[in-house]
């Protein structure tokens, strides 16, 4: 059984592997040239075994239809400094060759009810294996880091409360979710001024190691 979920998710690790690399040699060409990188960071992960069963079960999803209903078992998460960033990297991916966008779900404009808020993008990658070409669903999720702090906090407290939050940390999250809202909005307006000083920066002595 667990050799046969190895060979099943290996297509979808070698994807999550491709992805990683493409989309930090976007942020490494930005730097190269000395321009604000849209791109902050970026992470990935396959889903471990468990948590498919169970949202296999939750969602009525047969194990023989994952490739085609589960769309996240291959998850990028790309993390952008302004919400202007996460603009920009949506149209970077629509006119990129390699991949091709199934779905937008757009929860910045349309927050979730928890307080959640993300760009999400649902693509088909081709992956190349020794048996030919194989097409793999991905979720690519971008957010600010203030949305990846609070989706963080939020998805760490749901493990705890098993997702049944007592009404007063509910409120709690609410107002968090709002105060990293503002905190987005405040950091657009001074969007201008940081990009000059990062400009002046990375022209100047203190040129950052870290990439
Ligand atoms: P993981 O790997 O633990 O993050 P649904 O799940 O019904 O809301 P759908 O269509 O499956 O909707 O996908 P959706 O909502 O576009 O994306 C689901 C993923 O978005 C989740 O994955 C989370 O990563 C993230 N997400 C969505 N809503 C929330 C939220 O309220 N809080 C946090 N912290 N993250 C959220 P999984 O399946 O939970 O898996």
């Amino acid at each position: 059984m667990e050799k046969e979920w190895e060979l099943f998710l290996a297509p979808y690790e070698q994807a999550v592997g491709e992805m990683k690399v493409k989309l930090r040699g976007i942020r490494k060409q930005f730097r190269e040239q000395n321009k604000h990188t849209p791109i902050e960071f970026v992470t990935g992960r396959v889903k471990p075994v468990d948590s498919i069963l169970t949202k296999a079960t939750l969602r009525n999803i047969p194990i023989d239809r994952l490739e085609e209903e589960m769309q996240d078992i291959a998850g990028l998460r790309i993390m952008c400094q302004f919400v202007e960033d996460i603009h920009q990297v949506v149209n970077i991916i629509r006119n990129r060759k390699d991949l091709q966008i199934i779905q937008e779900r757009d929860y910045i404009t349309n927050k979730k009810a928890s307080g959640y808020r993300s760009y999400h993008l649902v693509i088909e990658y081709p992956v190349q294996l020794i048996t030919g070409e194989k097409k793999i669903l991905a979720e690519v999720q971008i957010r600010t880091l203030a949305m990846n702090f609070w989706a963080t906090i939020e998805h760490s407290l749901n493990y705890k409360y098993q997702g049944e939050f007592p009404e007063e940390m509910k409120d709690r999250l609410e107002r968090a979710a709002e105060a990293a809202y503002q905190l987005d909005e405040e950091m657009s307006l001074i969007r201008e001024e940081i990009q000059e000083a990062q400009h002046l920066f990375s022209h100047g002595r203190g040129r950052s190691k870290r990439n």
